[in-house]
């Protein structure tokens, strides 16, 4: 003698944890960079289910990780445009409770991508109670939404198999492009480096951190860690920094002293659009 109890789906408010992995997901996609649309046309075809500052949360179960993504940004407002046309799709199905924190570098001194990822650490957790943190660059859109945008055991290398490297690593201790780190691994290399101005090396640095703190690099294999970067040249006040690659040899001592713990840096605004929120940061670049 059965009994059934009929229970309306929207009086049931309790939502269980997300799935793994996401059921939506779509595998291998389609990316083109030549689509005309304009920003303003962009929010009006995906910001609907966003909150302001370009947050999200999976509207029918509760997400395992709080995830923020860093990019480090000037003045490449076309390659940001469509990065959120396509990753926010991606991350949505991905269901991710995510936020996009664009770290603007004010002024027209000497570019550096690490200390801007260090900012994004930390102008993020003042928003929200951050556990995982992901890094990208503005040019480059995954070719699979199986590559998932969260942490894993190890700190996770995401970008793997990018176009201009014929879809292979360029070398084995390759980190740059896409990555990301628990709160704790992050903390447990000192964050990243604030010393490398100018292009090349800061990501190597990264990897030295890691392997020097006892961990090791996970990875998803080449076919999900397909990506396509937007094309671009060389931007100005970002030249190759001859000084870099020679740091690299020192990392293991200079890692305790240079870091999350020795950053300063001043924020100038801090604006939250539908889609993102932008923090433009004076970093006290040399001239
Ligand atoms: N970035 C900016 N603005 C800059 C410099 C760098 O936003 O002025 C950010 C952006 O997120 C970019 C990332 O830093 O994706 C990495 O910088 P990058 O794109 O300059 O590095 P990459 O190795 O290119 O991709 C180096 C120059 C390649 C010239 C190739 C000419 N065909
Ligand atoms: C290495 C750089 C890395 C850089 C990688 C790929 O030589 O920062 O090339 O560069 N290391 C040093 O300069 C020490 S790329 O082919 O994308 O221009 O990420």
């Amino acid at each position: 003698n059965q009994e059934t109890i009929h229970m309306p789906a929207s009086t049931n408010k309790t939502l269980g944890p997300c799935i793994d992995p996401p059921p939506n997901l779509l595998g291998p996609l389609r990316v083109e960079f030549n689509f005309k649309l304009t920003l303003e046309e962009v929010r009006k075809e995906i910001s609907r289910p966003l909150q302001e500052g370009g947050r999200y949360k999976p509207p029918d179960c509760i997400a395992t990780q709080k995830v923020a993504i860093i990019i480090p940004f000037r003045n490449r407002h076309e390659h940001l445009k469509h990065w959120l046309y396509f990753l926010h799709p991606i991350l949505m199905r991905q269901q991710l409770d995510y936020g996009v924190y664009v770290i603007n570098q004010d002024g027209e001194g000497v570019f550096n991508r690490a200390k801007l990822m260090n900012v994004g650490y930390v102008e993020a957790l003042k928003q929200y109670d951050y556990d995982c943190f992901v890094f990208s660059d503005v040019d480059l859109v995954p070719l699979d939404d199986r590559n998932i945008y969260k942490c894993f055991d190890n700190p996770r290398h995401l970008a793997v198999a990018m176009d201009k490297f014929n879809f292979r690593l360029p070398y084995k201790t390759y980190f740059g492009g896409v990555s990301s780190l628990f709160k704790n691994q992050f903390l447990k290399i000192n964050g990243f480096p604030n010393t490398y101005w100018g292009w090349g090396g800061e990501d190597d640095d990264i990897y030295n951190r890691i392997v020097f703190r006892g961990m090791s690099i996970s990875r998803p294999d080449s076919e999900t860690g397909r990506y396509k970067m937007i094309k671009h040249n060389r931007d100005l006040h970002n030249e190759a920094n001859p000084k870099n690659p020679d740091k690299l040899r020192h990392t293991q001592r200079s890692m305790d002293k240079d870091g999350i713990n020795s950053l300063k840096y001043t924020v100038k605004e801090i604006v939250k659009d539908a889609l993102y929120t932008f923090i433009t940061v004076d970093i006290q670049a040399p001239a």
